[in-house]
């Protein structure tokens, strides 16, 4: 059992563990933040581990997608966005293993875990990147879901996460103005080039509904995460809100939405059902670029090597040169 702060070691009677549990569920209730050195029920520290680390992780391997077209970006504009936008992933990344690592892991563990293949990250980033609109509907599409995701944990329970969460969402608001922008310019562009944003709208559109999780029946936290106010809404309200503001978008492009099932009921976009076994297929490593990522990622770590012990040396050297003087 987890105790009040990191460092305390007596193990706590039944009585004790009653009274924290339920200076803990107050404190959720009246929405006040659960700090690192607060106590915290196990169940709630490994809910907020596995979830920060598999969106850290999301973040990193979601920098290969795009990281593919930096070096056949169009033209010198395109490209110098699309290397902030890589790069502002690399950023999220480290905020949220920081988070992670305040509730007791390192980032060392998590790496490892993604790089051996046992941790999860998001389905999303195991499609391919094809052609160079598949870049504008990963900012429209993809940063649009994560935005309709991600905004509502600026306001989870855990303070760490939710602070790492506010400065997240305002870089991924321009990502997706951005990945918008470039819809816009394919969209009002050549027959071709409508061609391309028509096909990338084609491939990206139903992997972004997955993005939200499997449907509330099926979501094996959603019930926990909400009570501790981690999740503010559920997988399908987050995945419906998503198709009602971009429905509209894109018939401001002129494009179509790849789902004979969409109509309007005058209130919501009503949509038809993601292909559920292909997600599950993404999630236990059989999507199309499942094995490619991973190898992407442990081949980025293995060259990597000498800049680690590079930090290590360097360090080591400002502490013994501080030691000495
Ligand atoms: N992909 O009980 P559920 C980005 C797993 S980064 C893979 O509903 P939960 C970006 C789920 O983990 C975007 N796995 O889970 C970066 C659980 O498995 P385990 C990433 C998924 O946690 C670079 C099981 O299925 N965003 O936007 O209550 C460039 C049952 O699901 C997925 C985040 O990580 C999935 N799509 O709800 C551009 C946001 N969906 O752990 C853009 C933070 C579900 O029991 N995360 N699973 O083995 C969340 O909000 C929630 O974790 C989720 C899932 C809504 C994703």
């Amino acid at each position: 059992m987890y105790t009040q702060g990191l460092d305390q070691t007596e193990p706590l009677g039944e009585d004790d563990l009653s009274r924290l549990s339920e200076r803990f569920e107050s404190k959720v209730a009246a929405e006040q933040k659960v700090e690192p050195t607060d106590w915290m029920p196990d169940a709630y520290r490994t809910l907020l581990t596995r979830q920060i680390a598999q969106h850290a992780h999301s973040e990193i391997v979601g920098m290969l997608p795009e990281g593919n077209w930096l070096s056949r970006a169009p033209s010198l504009r395109r490209k110098g966005i699309l290397l902030a936008k890589v790069q502002d992933e690399a950023g999220h990344g480290l905020y949220l293993y920081s988070a992670a690592e305040t509730l007791g892991v390192t980032r060392d563990e998590l790496v490892e875990q993604l790089l051996a293949g046992t941790a999860k990250y998001s389905s999303i980033f195991n499609y391919p990147t094809l052609q160079w609109a598949d870049v504008g509907a990963i900012g429209w599409l993809v940063d649009g879901a994560a935005i309709m995701n991600q905004v509502p944990l600026c306001r989870c329970s855990y303070g760490p996460y939710a602070r790492a969460m506010v400065r997240i969402c305002r870089e991924e608001s321009f990502h997706q103005r951005q990945g918008f922008e470039v819809m816009t310019v394919l969209a009002q562009g050549s027959p071709a080039q409508r061609a391309m944003a028509q096909d990338a709208l084609d491939r990206w559109w139903w992997p972004s509904l997955m993005m939200f999780g499997p449907p509330d029946a099926e979501s094996t936290h959603n019930d926990r995460s909400m009570r501790w106010k981690v999740k503010r809404f559920t997988n399908d309200e987050l995945r419906q809100k998503f198709v009602d503001m971009t429905v509209p978008q894109a018939h401001y492009l002129g494009l179509t939405i790849p789902d004979p099932d969409l109509s309007y009921d005058g209130e919501y976009w009503r949509f038809g059902e993601p292909d559920w076994a292909e997600f599950k297929r993404v999630l236990t490593g059989d999507g199309p670029c499942n094995r490619e990522r991973l190898a992407a990622r442990n081949k980025a770590h293995d060259d990597g090597a000498w800049v680690r012990e590079a930090a290590v040396a360097h360090a080591d050297k400002k502490r013994a040169r501080a030691v000495a003087s």
